[in-house]
């Protein structure tokens, strides 16, 4: 796979994480080292969730960064309103299409979310912004439904529509099912969110991108809601196993071990020492139990990621042979 784009959601998905409280100062220290890591975009928080989230959301837009800046609102008129004076590049909409969340957050139907989609979508075009049509909670909502709506957004012009597995639920299979489905009906790209209740966000990711999915939602060290969605760390490991040239010049690997530090230290977590690429034993290989450790003389035979490319150092761990 390849000509993907990240979406980062550390500083929107990232803040719903359990002890995220990002000050000013942090939110554009993050900011500033995930375009320096090189992602393509960078999702904020909507500026309509309070007066220090739009200002936060109007310096960021002021750091004049390589990456887009986005930021995530509910479709609706007052919020886009608000989002398109704050100087970003674009807007991720988003709006529940389930049978659940019409009944739980918002009590409209499907013709009351399209009049409302298209009114948005116009708005944040005649702005001259990028603009994406999410529906939340996609893998229960009405197959129908979802194409139909997708279809109406494709025709009035998004950059992009969205898929998202609010609650966790889906599989690689189903993943690859949906955006293949919808890959079929629409010309606009597809943008994919994951949440990773079940261990499922980077597999889901990858066959998203098999499948057809152009933009895929991260977060550093995957934090959001409750176990929160796609690791970067992760999705970019899966990603250069498939093609390690390609992922090398796009992104600055070595700066993801200080990203993921970073934002630990922002939410007072440790990183566990099995993370993938970055954990403290992740190039750890146990000799001993092989008499001429074959790790020594050839380290591909145990490793398909170089720790080299990544800024991190292979150890070799001498156990007395049992
Ligand atoms: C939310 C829910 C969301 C949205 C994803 C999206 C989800 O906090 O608004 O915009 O595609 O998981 O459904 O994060
Ligand atoms: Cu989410």
């Amino acid at each position: 796979v390849a000509n993907f784009s990240i979406i980062d959601s550390t500083l929107r998905e990232g803040e719903q994480f359990a002890n995220a409280f990002f000050d000013t100062q942090t939110k554009i220290r993050i900011a500033k080292a995930l375009d320096a890591f090189g992602v393509e975009y960078i999702e904020l928080t909507s500026p309509a969730a309070s007066e220090q989230s739009r200002r936060d959301c109007e310096e960021i837009c002021k750091l004049g960064l390589n990456a887009k800046v986005l930021t995530h609102i509910r479709c609706h008129m007052d919020d886009a309103r608000i989002a398109v004076d704050t100087g970003v590049d674009g807007v991720n909409v988003v709006i529940g299409t389930s049978s659940f969340l019409q009944e739980f957050s918002h009590g409209k139907d499907i013709a009351y979310i399209t009049k409302t989609a298209i009114e948005v979508i116009e708005f944040v075009k005649s702005k001259g912004l990028e603009i994406r049509f999410s529906s939340e909670d996609s893998f229960r909502s009405d197959l129908v439904d979802l194409l139909s709506i997708y279809q109406t957004v494709d025709r009035i012009g998004v950059n992009r529509v969205g898929i998202a597995d609010t609650i966790g639920c889906a599989n690689p299979r189903q993943v690859y099912e949906l955006v293949r489905t919808l890959r079929g009906v629409i010309s606009c790209d597809i943008e994919i969110h994951l949440h990773n209740d079940t261990g499922m966000a980077i597999a889901n990711a990858y066959c998203a991108l098999e499948a057809g999915a152009t933009h895929i939602d991260t977060t550093v060290l995957g934090i959001g809601e409750r176990n929160g969605i796609t690791p970067l760390g992760g999705l970019v490991g899966c990603l250069y196993a498939a093609n390690p040239e390609y992922v090398k010049d796009k992104y600055n690997l070595p700066m993801l071990r200080e990203l993921e530090d970073l934002v630990a230290q922002a939410v007072e977590v440790k990183a566990p020492p099995m993370n993938y690429i970055t954990g403290s034993c992740a190039f750890t290989h146990t000799a001993g139990f092989y008499p001429h450790p074959p790790t020594l003389s050839n380290p591909a035979i145990f490793e398909v990621v170089n720790p080299e490319d990544f800024g991190m150092t292979r150890r070799i761990r001498s156990v007395p042979a049992v």
